[in-house]
């Protein structure tokens, strides 16, 4: 298309991750025209980018993946346990092939502006490439971790050496061998990278801010007998996971850490930790809401990471200090701490040397320079509500969602906002997103979209618009949760801390998923008319 003509479709879609895929696939069935954008070159959104050595999910792919279509549960068989990047990306491509989505899709689009039109009761959006498309409904599939940041240190332009960042990484295969390498960041993201580059770089250079908490993964080819059973029971496993507080199988405690001996403690930590994944956070019911709790169990992980890291030094430096464990996204590592008793690998702790700036050949903190051959920056994302603040989004009365979110994010369910009719998020900030299975949430969301725009042409309706009273209900519901949640305890992108001059607040719905999934269904309860205001097609006519 090369004319400023808009292009009229019935529904608008930004965004080719789970959530924008699923989008596709759902108006598409229902009989829907679609328009789809994404800004990569194709389908996968976080899996799409993030190619760096070493990516993994961590969740179990089994949980991970689409519940949508039981043909595609059957057809598609996981090799691991918890897949790596190119198998999750090769599942997203095998998943747009059999249901024949990329045709929706404009990829290496970037969407510039979206803006309500209130006469007309459509969604006007343009494209970097000066394009115009208008629908009624636009769904931002946007995700919670597509806007990567830089960290703010002066001079990165300067260097002459490779630099890489993690969430923009190369098509190409990229060379440690022989090289001098320096990470920056140790969240889930830096930890994948420097136990995989530990393996090759001639040395390796990890320079540490705050250290994460990690444990192991356990990582393990899945059986084929096992795989059958999985396919055998995939309605059981979607319905439990539906029915769970993190959108997955995971076991789940309701046992309160102190109601149980120190031994039994001990030996249930031990179970966990031989486990793998995320067991830990299922061993008791209060590790996010009981302090004292907390801390025996980060002390557990702190007398790990001296079991394993034989420089007692190294070990101390490892370990996080100063905020409770699980309030920072837990990490999963196969061999992280490990990597740290390679004589190529040294630990650069930041808080003893803080960086100045970066260099022409490398990074120089306060107490010397490092010369390096290649910088790579772990250094997170602007999470939940960057990918909306970064561009304008205007809703009723020219009113942007940066200006209603000056002093911290608010919406209803984490899918929609009062002032933005028709607009709808998928794992949007105050929802569960970051905190549960991002694919579980991202069916749910799209589903209970669908379900509310099939009402809405079933009783002639233009445009609907969550009430103040239910957001403002929402977000009391959401702070009301959090006070007592220890994730306010952590500076963490939950809370916007990682990210200059972002109001802070804890914009997640710690409830569980379960309980979010309630909400949503109570939203629908005599036509929605509790929580949304409706504007009448007649009405739109006659403007
Ligand atoms: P995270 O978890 O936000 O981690 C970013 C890391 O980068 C963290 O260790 C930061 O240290 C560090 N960082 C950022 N800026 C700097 C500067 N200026 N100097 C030194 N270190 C810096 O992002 P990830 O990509 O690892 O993980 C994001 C999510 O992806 C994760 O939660 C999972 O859900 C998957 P800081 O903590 O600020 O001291």
């Amino acid at each position: 298309m090369t004319t400023n003509q808009p292009k009229r479709v019935d529904v608008l879609i930004v965004g080719g991750g789970f959530g924008g895929m699923y989008a596709t696939y759902k108006f598409r069935e229902m009989g829907l025209e679609i328009q789809s954008f994404e800004a990569g070159g194709g389908l996968g959104g976080v899996w799409y980018w993030n190619r760096y050595p070493g990516a993994r999910v961590d969740l179990p792919s089994i949980d991970y993946s689409f519940s949508f279509s039981p043909e595609i549960e059957q057809e598609w068989t996981w090799s691991e346990q918890f897949a790596a990047q190119p198998e999750l990306l090769e599942y997203i491509n095998f998943v747009a092939k059999r249901l024949d989505l990329n045709k929706h899709f404009q990829f290496n689009t970037r969407i510039t502006r979206a803006a309500w039109d209130e006469a007309r009761k459509v969604w006007v959006l343009k494209t970097e490439q000066g394009q115009v498309w208008e629908a009624p409904y636009c769904i931002m599939a946007t995700g919670p971790l597509s806007v990567p940041k830089d960290p703010e240190i002066p001079g990165l332009a300067r260097f002459k050496g490779e630099l890489h960042r993690a969430a923009r990484w190369p098509h190409e295969p990229v060379r440690f061998e022989g090289k001098r390498v320096g990470v920056i960041g140790t969240g889930s993201t830096g930890i994948q990278i420097v136990q995989e580059v530990g393996k090759t770089a001639g040395e390796l250079f990890v320079f540490q801010r705050t250290p994460s908490f990690t444990m192991p993964m356990r990582n393990v080819p899945l059986e084929p007998d096992y795989v059958a059973e999985v396919k055998r029971n995939y309605a059981g496993i979607r319905m439990a996971a539906r029915n769970s507080a993190v959108g997955g199988t995971r076991p789940q405690s309701t046992r309160g850490f102190f109601t149980v001996t120190p031994a039994q403690r001990q030996t249930l930590l031990e179970d966990a930790w031989k486990n793998g994944g995320l067991a830990m956070l299922g061993t008791f019911s209060d590790l996010l809401v009981n302090e004292e709790a907390n801390e025996h169990v980060a002390n557990f992980v702190r007398n790990k990471i001296s079991e394993v890291v034989k420089d007692p030094v190294t070990a101390e430096k490892l370990k996080p200090r100063g905020y409770p464990i699980f309030a920072r996204r837990p990490c999963l590592d196969t061999s992280y701490y490990e990597t740290f008793n390679q004589a190529n690998v040294h630990l650069v702790d930041l808080y003893e040397q803080p960086i100045v700036e970066i260099t022409e050949k490398g990074v120089r903190t306060e107490k010397g320079e490092f010369e390096l051959d290649m910088l790579i920056l772990a250094t997170g994302y602007d999470g939940l509500t960057g990918a909306l603040t970064a561009f304008d989004v205007v809703g009723r009365q020219g009113r942007t969602v940066n200006q209603k979110w000056k002093d911290g994010a608010s919406t209803y369910l984490g899918l929609m906002m009062e002032g933005f009719p028709n607009l709808f998020m998928t794992t949007g900030p105050t929802g569960p997103a970051a905190l549960a299975n991002i694919i579980r949430i991202s069916e749910n969301d799209v589903d209970w979209i669908a379900d509310l725009m099939v009402h809405m042409e079933k009783t002639g309706m233009a445009s609907a618009e969550v009430t103040p009273q239910a957001e403002k209900a929402w977000m009391d519901i959401v702070g009301g949760l959090a006070k007592n949640s220890l994730l306010l305890k952590a500076k963490t992108w939950y809370l916007g801390a990682n990210v200059k001059d972002k109001p802070l607040g804890l914009t997640l719905f710690t409830g569980g998923f379960h309980k979010y999934r309630e909400h949503c269904e109570a939203a629908k309860q005599d036509g929605y008319r509790k929580v949304l205001s409706f504007t009448a097609r007649q009405v739109q006519e006659a403007v």
